[in-house]
Parts: C-alpha cells; structure tokens; sequence
C-alpha cells in the first residue's frame, strides 16, 4: 500500500493530468477514496470502463452522481472503443498546460496517467489508446518497468505504466462486489459466499436475466440451482455446489448474464 502510493507520488509529478479509472458495473466500489489526498489538486478526469457490459439505465445515473461531486467523468469501453475518441479533448480542455500555452507557441502535448485498481481496465485503456497491444493485460499486475512515454496522438502522452490503487472495503457488500469484478483475491471469500450473494442479487435486481442464464426460475432454492447447474453444465464430484457457484461468478465475470451493474442507484420517483 506505502509502495503503491510511493510509485504513484512519484509519476504524479510527470503529468498534467490524472485518468481515474472506474468500473461502470462497480462505480463506488472501485474507487479509493485515498486517491484525492495522493493526486489533492492535480486535474482528474473520471473515466467508466466497460459500459458495455453495465446495466444501461444505472451507468447515466452514476455520471450524475460523480458530476454533483464536482468531478468531470466519460464512459467508455475500451473493447468496443465506445468514446474513447473524447478522451484527447477532454483531457485537453481540463489539463492545465493546456490554458497556459503562451500565444503563437504550439501547446506540447497533455501528459497523463491512468490510476485504478486491479482489474478496472488499465491495461486494456492503454492498448485500446495506443492502438497496438503494448501493455500486458491480465489481473495480475505487471512487473515495475522504468516508465515511458506513449504519444497517443499530437495532444496526448500517456506514462506507459498505471498507477495501482489498492482497492479498498470497509462493508461485505463492497467486497463482494471487488470479489466478483476479479479486484480482490477469493482468498477472503469462498467461491460459494460470493457466488450465492451474485444469485441473491440476480434475483432481487435481474430476475429475468437470472432465468434466461439459467432456464429456470428465479426462486429456486440455492441447493436446486447447484443440481440444476451441475447437471446442464456437466460438473460432477462432491465439490458439485462449489463448482457450480464459481461458474456463477465466472458468467459474471465474461459477461454472460447480461448488462450487470453491482452498485445501485435507485431511481428517482
Ligand atoms: N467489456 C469490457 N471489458 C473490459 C474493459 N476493460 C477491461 N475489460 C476486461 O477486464 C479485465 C481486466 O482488464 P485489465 O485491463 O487487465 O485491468 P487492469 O488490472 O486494470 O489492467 C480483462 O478481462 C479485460 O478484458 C472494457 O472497457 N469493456
Ligand atoms: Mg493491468
């Protein structure tokens, strides 16, 4: 955690600006509150990952709730490259280099890192910026390179290495939820604890997603849809329950049950 914050102390100084990385399906739970002492008062623009695989209707709530904190956010998906073209001009527009460029002198580019914790899309922002496959992209994070530059394009520079937040949980809720999104290790929590949680939450907030996965009723019992997964996705063995709750979590976590959004902004009436 001291190093984590030490690295990104020290890249802080580099840049102009700070790419806060957020996932749309965990939009409060993957933030670090920590963050704002680390950057105080270096621009940041707060970008939501993954759009695509969030639940439409919470992702435009959420935008609302971090502008009323007085902070500028952009949804993107880095796989489908849904807006990722307004990062530039965003970044451009809130950086500060950019208002001070002295007149008939051609602004340098905008410097910026991107800063998140583990699996909020780092890796895969950077590749779908750059355009090749230039950062390594998996849950593990990479090993400690010298940084470098990435020109994005004239107005954009990117440090090639993100900023790793530590995730951070102080209720079973939010772990669960970092547990599902791959930010946190099961090690805490058992594949059946957080499997049986996602169920629990199927069925209170996407009963009908619950029954197109898993042709059958959301109000099964949770020992019958362990029989019922077993059986029609051919786990066997006395683990069978086990089993059939981290395919549960996987299917959250390669999409497969639908748009999902984890934390919950209930709409107003
Ligand atoms: N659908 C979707 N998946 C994403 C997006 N960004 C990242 N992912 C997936 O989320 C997982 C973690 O991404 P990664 O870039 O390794 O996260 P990092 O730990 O922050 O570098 C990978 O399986 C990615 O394919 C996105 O914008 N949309
Ligand atoms: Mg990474």
């Amino acid at each position: 955690m001291a190093k984590a914050k030490r690295e990104i102390a020290a890249a802080l100084s580099l840049v102009d600006i700070v790419f806060e990385l957020v996932d749309a399906r965990v939009p409060a739970s993957s933030r670090n509150p920590m963050l704002s002492d680390i950057i105080k008062n270096k621009p940041r623009l707060v970008i939501m990952t993954k759009a695509a695989i969030a639940d439409p209707a919470q992702t435009p709530l959420w935008e609302r709730e971090i502008r009323a904190e007085g902070r500028e956010v952009l949804t993107v998906d880095a796989v489908t490259g849904e807006n990722i073209k307004k990062i530039t001009p965003m970044a451009g527009a809130l950086a500060t280099t950019a208002k001070k460029k002295v007149p008939g002198m051609k602004a340098r580019p905008v410097r910026a890192m991107i800063i998140g914790i583990p699996n909020v899309g780092k890796s895969t922002l950077i590749n779908r910026l750059v355009g090749r496959r230039a950062a390594a992209v998996g849950s593990r994070p990479g090993v400690t390179k010298a940084q470098q530059w990435i020109r994005i394009n004239p107005r954009l520079e990117l440090l090639d290495t993100p900023g790793i937040l530590w995730p951070k949980f102080e209720d079973r809720a939010v772990a669960m939820h970092l547990a599902l999104t791959g930010a946190i290790k099961s090690e805490i929590l058992s594949f059946i604890e957080i499997g049986e949680y996602f169920i629990d939450f199927l069925r209170d907030h996407y009963p009908d997603a619950f029954k197109e996965r898993y042709g059958i009723e959301a109000g099964v019992s949770k020992p019958d849809l362990a029989r019922h997964i077993a059986s029609t996705r051919g786990v066997t063995g006395d683990d069978y329950y086990e089993k059939a709750f981290a395919l549960v979590i996987n299917d959250f976590q390669n999409a497969r049950v639908g748009r999902i959004t984890l934390d919950r902004i209930e709409k107003p009436i």
